[in-house]
């Protein structure tokens, strides 16, 4: 899934348009958050899963020949029905900027980060009726909480996570407690793939949606660990 390493970062529109809607977030939060540390994060992950395997049905809905993929044939049609009203260049962005495999196609994982950063850039929006159409308290909480996350993450505020932040978040609770370095440095390679230094919310979210795992759905006893 990293297979945008190293390569320039082609979204930069999405990625701005992003950056500035966290500024933004930020701001209006007023350094409020729900959150005290990783840990307090980590307890919610099978709150998280199960938000995730909810959007399953919605995705097997779309994935009209059910081949595993959501095509751009499919992604409009969804897109109709969710009633998100993109042009089709922004809808060809987000696309290829959840692509991220480069498989011309959306798969589930990258279904969950498209939804989300659907709803956050259709958020807050002037009329109250053209919220994403999910019919869904629980996805919206849950993508708020992913938000609140990077918030919290995001420590001076300036839409991206540094490096600094990271380190010192991950190394401030207990599961990393007496990791070394080195593994919170490897994490955070992981998740910048354009290696430009920060984390921005799209690497942020794919490397969420991987931490919490929604492919160990059959498997609730696992216990995220900083490995891998
Ligand atoms: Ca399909
Ligand atoms: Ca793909
Ligand atoms: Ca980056």
């Amino acid at each position: 899934m990293l297979c945008n390493c190293g390569s320039p970062n082609k979204y930069k529109k999405l990625d701005l348009k992003l950056e500035k809607k966290m500024i933004e977030m930020k701001r209006s939060s007023s350094g409020q958050s729900n959150f005290k540390s990783i840990d307090s994060i980590i307890l919610r992950f099978p709150q998280f899963r199960d938000g995730f395997r909810n959007l399953r049905g919605v995705f097997e809905q779309y994935d009209e020949d059910s081949n595993g993929t959501i095509d751009r044939k499919e992604l409009n049609k969804c897109l109709e029905e969710l009633q998100v009203g993109m042009t089709k260049e922004e809808v060809e962005d987000l696309f290829r900027s959840c692509d991220i495999d480069g498989s011309e196609g959306i798969q589930f994982k990258e279904f969950i980060a498209l939804l989300c950063l659907i709803y956050l850039l259709m958020k807050p929006s002037s009329s109250p009726d053209n919220t994403l159409k999910m019919d869904s308290q629980q996805l919206e909480a849950t993508f708020d909480t992913i938000v609140e996350l990077f918030l919290f993450l995001d420590k001076n505020g300036d839409g991206k996570l540094n490096k600094k932040d990271m380190m010192k978040a991950l190394n401030e609770t207990s599961p990393w407690e007496r990791s070394p370095a080195r593994v919170t440095r490897t994490r955070f390679k992981e998740m910048d793939w354009d290696k430009n230094g920060k984390v921005s919310f799209r690497e942020f979210l794919f490397a969420f949606i991987n931490w919490v795992g929604i492919e160990t759905d059959d498997d609730e006893e696992e216990i995220p660990d900083s490995g891998k």
